[in-house]
């Protein structure tokens, strides 16, 4: 037999051994799937206890209770049923390997179900992006912009400003059509453009937040830099209060670079502690000095540390701008005033052995987060791909704005490239090419 679409099924819940684990199944052959497990499908959308067996000996594998979606209003779109068993390994092997005897029925690929919502119109692109985000958001605040975009925060914008293009290219059209009588083009061609201008503003001010939903995403990332043994590492470890990297008396002791991510107050910060720089001959530690500039380079916040009382290393030029100075262990020379010489940026005063000083450059850490990100309304452009859709759709409107009477053809083309570049923000024309590397990061299950 031959099945015009697959049956999927896998795996949705996390890592066994668990309390239960959740296996879906989505397709034409879910009910027969169901049947085969359990005997018969179940009243929709309720929950409903049932042994599950193997199909072909009839042997028990579990007591599960089973949900039954018929499509299309479920989860994919399709005919949807949901296994709930308790999440041994050996249970979960054994419900897999059931399904896997049923005729069209096979283990779904990365992110396959919520492909198949996105196919169906169960969801667009924006929120099928604001999904995954939803799975790997680590803090509150990521947590909030992920949801707002699942319910088309972004989607339902994006579509409306389609609506209002193609209103304003159906005006321009119209006019082209009646160009044989005499004002009729022009009379058309006004509002259209006052129309375009409007939309403009619009999606300009949306691009103009400075990136912050791309950052929330992402998170703050402050790099640990300074010389060797200025407790660099120390300091970090006390930060995320165990031993995350090595310390030693010894200075060069930090070669790769040590990544941890906190959540100060909702906030994602990524925190790096890096190889103290000096000039050495030793090739490891080059190496390692090679790494810390690079990642400090490229860090949004660099804490320059350097040992309270001692000679002061400036931190290198090109980081100007983006430092802040920490003179450490001031347990052992007391120190508080405001460090002598050429400082850069705010100063703090820790030890990593008293904590001293840890909170308040933990509670900047966080205001600077939060300044960057902003705590008010959500950023309706999270992702690069957003921000390019959008300046796509910008420039045609531009490039529609600086034409006028007469040219009503360039026009009418203009406004129908940008249309096309918010259809493939939302996921509405030829986006097969960039499907792949949108479900590509989505787990097996989802
Ligand atoms: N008394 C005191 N000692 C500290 C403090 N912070 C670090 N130390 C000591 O200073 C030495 C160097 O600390 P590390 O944290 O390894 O310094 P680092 O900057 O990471 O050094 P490299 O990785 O070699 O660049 C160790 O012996 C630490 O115990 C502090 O706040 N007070
Ligand atoms: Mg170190």
């Amino acid at each position: 037999m031959t099945f015009v679409r697959d049956t999927i099924f896998a795996l949705s819940s996390g890592r066994p051994p668990a309390a239960i684990a959740v296996v879906r199944v989505s397709g034409p052959q879910a009910g027969e799937a169901v049947r085969a497990l359990i005997g018969r499908v179940p009243a929709p959308r309720h929950a409903t206890l049932a042994t599950v067996r193997q199909p072909a000996t009839g042997e028990a594998i579990d007591q599960a209770v089973v949900l039954w979606f018929p499509g299309p209003a479920s989860e994919t779109g399709e005919d949807t049923a949901e296994l709930q068993v308790h999440g041994g390994r050996a249970v979960i092997a054994g419900v897999l390997t059931a399904l896997a005897t049923v005729p069209g029925c096979r283990a779904a690929e990365p992110g396959e179900f919520t492909r198949r919502a996105f196919h169906n119109g169960r969801l667009d692109l924006t929120r099928v992006e604001g999904l995954a985000d939803l799975i790997a958001a680590d803090t509150d605040a990521q947590r909030r912009q992920a949801l707002v975009h699942l319910k088309g925060f972004l989607g339902d914008r994006a579509e409306g400003w389609r609506r209002r293009l193609i209103e304003a290219q159906a005006l321009v059209e119209a006019g082209i059509d009646f160009s044989d009588e005499g004002d009729v083009p022009t009379e058309l061609l006004g509002p259209a453009l006052a129309q375009v201008r409007l939309l403009r503003d619009e999606i300009g001010q949306a691009l103009a937040d400075g990136g912050r939903g791309e950052r929330l995403r992402d998170g703050l990332v402050v790099a640990i830099a300074g010389p060797p043994n200025a407790g660099k590492s120390s300091l970090l470890n006390r930060i995320v209060r165990r031993e995350a990297a090595i310390v030693s008396p010894v200075p060069g002791t930090t070669r790769d670079v040590v990544e941890v991510h906190l959540d100060l107050g909702g906030q994602p910060v990524t925190l790096l502690d890096t190889a103290g720089l000096r000039d050495t001959a030793d090739p490891v530690e080059q190496e390692g000095v090679r790494r810390a500039r690079d990642r400090a380079g490229g860090a949004d916040l660099v804490l320059w540390l350097r040992e309270a009382g001692a000679e002061a290393d400036l931190p290198p030029a090109g980081l100007r701008g983006r430092v802040w100075t920490v003179a450490t262990k001031v347990d052992v020379v007391n120190l508080r005033e405001a460090l002598s010489g050429d400082v850069a940026g705010r100063q703090f005063f820790t030890s990593a052995v008293t904590g001293e000083g840890v909170p308040e450059l933990m509670t900047a850490l966080q205001a600077e987060a939060e300044a960057r990100v902003g705590v008010g309304e959500p950023a309706l452009v999270t992702r690069a791909r957003h921000r390019a859709g959008l300046d796509d759709t910008v420039a045609a409107l531009d490039r529609a704005l600086a034409e006028g009477p007469g040219r009503e053809e360039i026009v009418a083309e203009e406004l129908r490239l940008a249309a096309r570049a918010l259809g493939r923000l939302v996921g509405r024309v030829d986006v097969e090419d960039i499907l792949d590397v949108i479900f590509r990061d989505f787990c097996i299950g989802k």
